[in-house]
This record gives structure tokens, C-alpha cells and sequence, in this order.
């Protein structure tokens, strides 16, 4: 196929992680947790605002800790949902997340690495203390797609949405 010249097209996404301590209260051990698990956590690649980016973004391959059972999964897009895995640990590790688009893109799949932080984290004593507060550290980035000179079928996709 063709190109078009000329032409970007950037599809913001966000990527990371979400994790919670566990606590009887705000968020209980699920039974058959190991007992020297100490969080729940999710790592996902998503659109702003949950926007779907399914039509360029195919599936998603998360490479964790070799410590935890089947430690690389293959998430297939869903339309609409993001891609995210559920899981409970004990420590932080660096992810690596590949990026596997259409087919139509004819792009080459890229890798992203992002490490997973389970406890509080900032600048500042007062941002460790709002994620304290909230129960809840979060760590992720806002990122851009950039398509150069897509394929025509391509920049039909990108642009009919
Ligand atoms: C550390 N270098 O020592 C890191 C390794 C590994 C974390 C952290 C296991 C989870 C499971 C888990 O949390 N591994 O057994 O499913 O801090």
C-alpha cells in the first residue's frame, strides 16, 4: 500500500500501575492470597478517559516478575476496555510492556518498560502522604502515538473513528 506523505497522527494513551495495601477494612486479602503477599496491584494500557484504542492498538504482551506464576501474559483488545492484568505481590519490579498494533499499521511492535511502585512515592513528604491517605499509589504516564506517514487503509482506520 501507500503512504501519506506528510502526515502524523497521535493517539494519546496512558500506561502504569495501580496498587493498594492490603487492609481489612478498605481492600481484604482475597482468600489463597500467600500470606507474604502485601498488595493488590493492576498494570494496564489504556485510552485518556477510557476513550478506546482498540482500531490501532491489537494486543498488549506484559512481562512481569519471573517470581510470579505464568509471568508473561498476552492480552488481547477488547473494544472499549483496557488492557490490564490483576495481581498481588510483595515487591516492586521494573514491567516491560510491548505494544502490538493492527495489522493495517504494518508498525513494528514497541516496547515500553514501567516499574511497578507499591509503596508511596514524590517529591515531597506531603505527595507521599496523599497516597498514604489514599490508600492507593499510583504511577503512570501519559504518553503520545505518533503514526508516521500511515498506509492509506491505515489513515482510513486512524481517522473514521
Ligand atoms: C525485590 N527485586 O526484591 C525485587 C523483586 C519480586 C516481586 C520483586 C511475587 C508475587 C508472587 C512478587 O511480588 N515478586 O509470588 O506471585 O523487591
Amino acid at each position: 500500500g501507500k503512504r501519506v506523505k506528510g502526515v502524523q497522527i497521535f493517539r494519546p494513551f496512558i500506561y502504569g500501575t495501580t496498587a493498594r495495601p492490603f487492609d481489612e477494612k478498605t481492600n481484604p486479602k482475597p482468600p489463597g492470597v500467600p500470606d507474604d503477599h502485601t498488595h493488590s496491584w493492576t498494570v494496564f494500557v489504556k485510552g485518556i478517559d477510557d476513550v478506546d484504542i482498540t482500531y490501532w492498538l491489537r494486543r498488549v504482551q506484559f512481562k512481569l516478575h519471573e517470581s510470579i506464576p505464568n509471568h508473561v501474559r498476552m492480552i488481547d483488545g477488547e473494544k472499549g476496555k483496557p488492557f490490564t492484568i490483576h495481581e498481588t505481590g510483595w515487591g516492586e519490579f521494573e514491567i516491560t510492556i510491548k505494544l502490538y498494533y493492527v495489522p493495517e499499521s504494518g508498525e513494528k511492535p514497541q516496547t515500553l518498560y514501567h516499574h511497578l511502585r507499591l509503596h508511596p512515592f514524590g517529591r515531597t513528604e506531603e505527595e507521599k502522604e496523599t497516597m498514604r491517605l489514599n490508600g492507593e499509589v499510583i504511577s503512570w504516564t501519559y504518553e503520545e502515538q505518533i503514526f508516521n506517514e500511515p498506509y492509506e487503509a491505515f489513515y482510513d482506520v486512524l481517522t473514521s473513528g
